[in-house]
């Protein structure tokens, strides 16, 4: 019996969110396996894997790279396989996000008038028809949204030239860029060449493949991740501050509760609409139940908390807890970030785990697969299947922990730039507009801006870093943009209230709080959204005639793990960002790679990254960093 305290312990100490620690103790009770159990078995991981060093590109390996092995069987050195590990890395990131983007602008191309998806924001399709080169003079606005959906699915694979998104850049940036040989060109191009050159017999040169990792990522950040996100606003509509909850107990008691898990908004925003028809809204009640809640884990979560307040009920590490509450009749997915695991957990209550993409089907899951030309029918359908599940709640296994936080969420680049001039929706184009916000920089006020992003990961307790980094950040007066899991993270532990500025933040961003009435920590929303990031500093930059690599700004991954968070860092770094990481990377089998990417990156792109595993001392980097480029931004400013 003391043993099993002890493994308990050892898990709940795995994460510092008291909801989930309630929730570890249950599946041990009922006899679930978790990835925290899981993590217990895992004690000493693979050495070669940690360092990046071992090679398994062709038949010949796996090769593993030692003192007694320096070279792999066809004479590749720790280097050549760390570059070629990090740059497919980058690329399998880079291929999440844009084919997510490629999806969005699919269904851009299917918008009619009284149709499933319709153009929510027809001025910002004009504006950014305008700066694809699309002309929209005399056009209606669907023959236009069709136009430039076409005009998006070129940037995957057009056979010349580079990506037209690069222009939003300082121009100084786009020169670095271009003098480096690595603006990207066609998305898929650019995933294509790291997938060849890192097959066996080809580069074999640390510097051309870090150089081909940024190219790619960038293809990312400034290609698929800002079309994903600009066509999301202009179907789904832009971000606005809203109101709402988040963690495990926004799961209604005698509620059908509903989680959306994954990261496409298609989906998603359908089964939003199709849980609110009246006859949905029935059928729950003819089946028991007082209503409808919808709440979201991942992106997919922050998509719809971002647009419509729906309820954050928890992040990357909460999702097998979350079906562990017994409270939830469907756990609906799309893609990325869905542990295979949620097929077996939810053997042990009465959840579905219906899964929708035939690009993550998972075994063991309800499959329903979704069709955007068949979106509200789809939605309808799904709906309907977790309503007729509420009979098979069990009372018995049901646990709701306590705890759940109140956030604003939902700033987009509008909303931040507007609320600083306190009007939202703003043209952002104009020094005039981002002036307040220029001048709060520059008089110190706000020392910096930092985005803190990204995922859980178990090689740190679930949030302990993200809420370290973040706290430490906001009490020296850094503001704290946020997206992903480490904005749920925020959320879910009431960083995103106006009302507590004055408990967590210094007393310059408290002041600028409370002026401008925006929290302390700003939902700025999914991963494909850390694009806002760069527009804004680009916007920034462009206004103040200065490269992106001058401000006071930072990037940081407390606890990144996915191929995904490798391409932002990637992309964030390649645009002039200083980024810290919680975790580090894969590459310490190579001196050189560790050196390049920590440091000699920084003559070329103005930045590089820094790790640090400690958060208290990963913060206090940040905020050095940022103080040691103020002196050059206060006079260039
Ligand atoms: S969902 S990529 S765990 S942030 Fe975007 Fe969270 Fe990281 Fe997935």
């Amino acid at each position: 019996e003391k043993k099993d305290i002890n493994v308990l312990e050892q898990m709940q100490d795995m994460t510092v969110d008291l909801n989930s620690k309630v929730l570890i103790e249950k599946a041990e009770k009922d006899g679930v396996e978790t990835m925290y159990k899981r993590k217990l078995g895992y004690k000493v991981q693979c050495g070669f894997g940690l360092q990046g060093v071992c090679c398994r590109n062709c038949g010949m390996g796996p090769c593993r790279i030692s003192a007694k092995t320096p070279r792999g069987l066809c004479g590749a050195d720790q280097h050549t396989i760390v570059g070629r590990n990090f740059a497919r890395m980058a690329a399998a990131g880079t291929a999440a996000h844009s084919d997510h983007a490629r999806d969005i602008a699919h269904t851009l191309a299917l918008t009619a008038p009284g149709g499933d998806y319709q153009v929510k924001e027809p001025q910002k399709l004009v504006e950014f028809a305008k700066f694809m080169d699309v002309d929209p003079e005399g056009k209606d606005i669907y023959e236009l949204a069709h136009e430039v959906a076409e005009v998006c699915l070129m940037e995957f694979g057009k056979p010349f030239g580079v990506s037209k998104l690069l222009k939003r850049a300082p121009k100084v940036r786009q020169e670095i860029w271009h003098n480096l040989g690595i603006e990207p060109r066609a998305i898929d191009r650019e995933i294509a060449t790291v997938m060849h050159s890192t097959h066996v017999g080809c580069t074999a040169d640390l510097d051309s493949l870090i150089h081909m990792s940024l190219r790619c990522s960038l293809a990312d950040g400034w290609g698929g991740s800002m079309i994903g996100t600009m066509l999301s606003d202009i179907l789904f509509g832009t971000p606005k501050p809203v109101h709402t909850e988040a963690n495990l107990n926004v799961l209604a008691g005698n509620n059908v509760n509903i989680i959306l898990h994954g990261h496409e908004p298609t989906l998603s925003e359908m089964i939003v609409a199709a849980s609110e028809l009246p006859e949905m809204q029935e059928l729950a009640k003819e089946v028991g139940a007082d209503g409808i809640t919808l709440s979201g884990i991942c992106c997919t979560g922050n998509e719809l908390t971002m647009r419509h307040g729906v309820k954050i009920a928890g992040d990357f590490h909460q999702q097998e807890l979350a079906v562990i509450t017994g409270a939830v009749e469907a756990m609906i997915v799309d893609v990325q970030c869905i542990f295979p695991a949620m097929a077996e957990v939810s053997t042990h209550y009465h959840t579905k785990f219906i899964t929708t993409s035939p690009k993550a089907k998972i075994t063991g899951s309800t499959y329903m697969e979704f069709h955007e030309e068949t979106a509200m029918e789809d939605a309808k359908t799904i709906v309907r299947e977790a309503i007729l599940n509420f009979k098979n709640r069990d009372a018995s296994k049901v646990l709701v922990p306590d705890l759940k936080s109140e956030g604003m969420v939902g700033y987009a680049e509008e909303a931040i730039v507007g609320q600083l001039n306190n009007v939202v929706n703003t043209q952002i184009d104009e020094m005039d507009s981002i002036k307040p916000l220029v001048d709060v920089l520059a008089s110190g006020v706000i020392r910096g801006v930092v985005g803190v992003v990204g995922c859980n990961n178990a090689k740190t307790p679930s949030n302990y870093n993200h809420l370290t980094i973040i706290k430490e950040l906001i009490k020296n007066d850094f503001l704290v943009v946020t997206t992903g899991c480490g904005a749920s993270a925020a959320c879910k532990n009431g960083l995103m209230l106006k009302e507590n500025a004055p408990k967590y933040a210094g007393k310059g961003l408290a002041t600028v709080c409370e002026l401008v009435d925006i929290p302390p920590v700003i939902h700025l929303g999914s991963c494909v959204d850390n694009s806002r990031i760069l527009n804004v500093c680009s916007i920034v930059a462009n206004a103040c005639d200065m490269d992106i690599s001058d401000l006071p700004v930072a990037g940081c991954a407390p606890e990144w793990m996915s191929e995904k968070a490798i391409a932002i860092g990637t992309y964030v770094v390649g645009s002039g960002i200083d980024t810290f990481l919680g975790v580090m990377p894969p590459v310490t089998g190579s001196d050189r790679a560790v050196e390049l990417l920590c440091g000699g990156l920084k003559d070329q792109v103005g930045a590089c990254f820094y790790v640090n595993e400690n958060p208290v001392e990963l913060a206090k980097m940040i905020m050095d960093d940022i103080e040691a480029k103020r002196p050059a931004f206060e006079a260039l400013y």
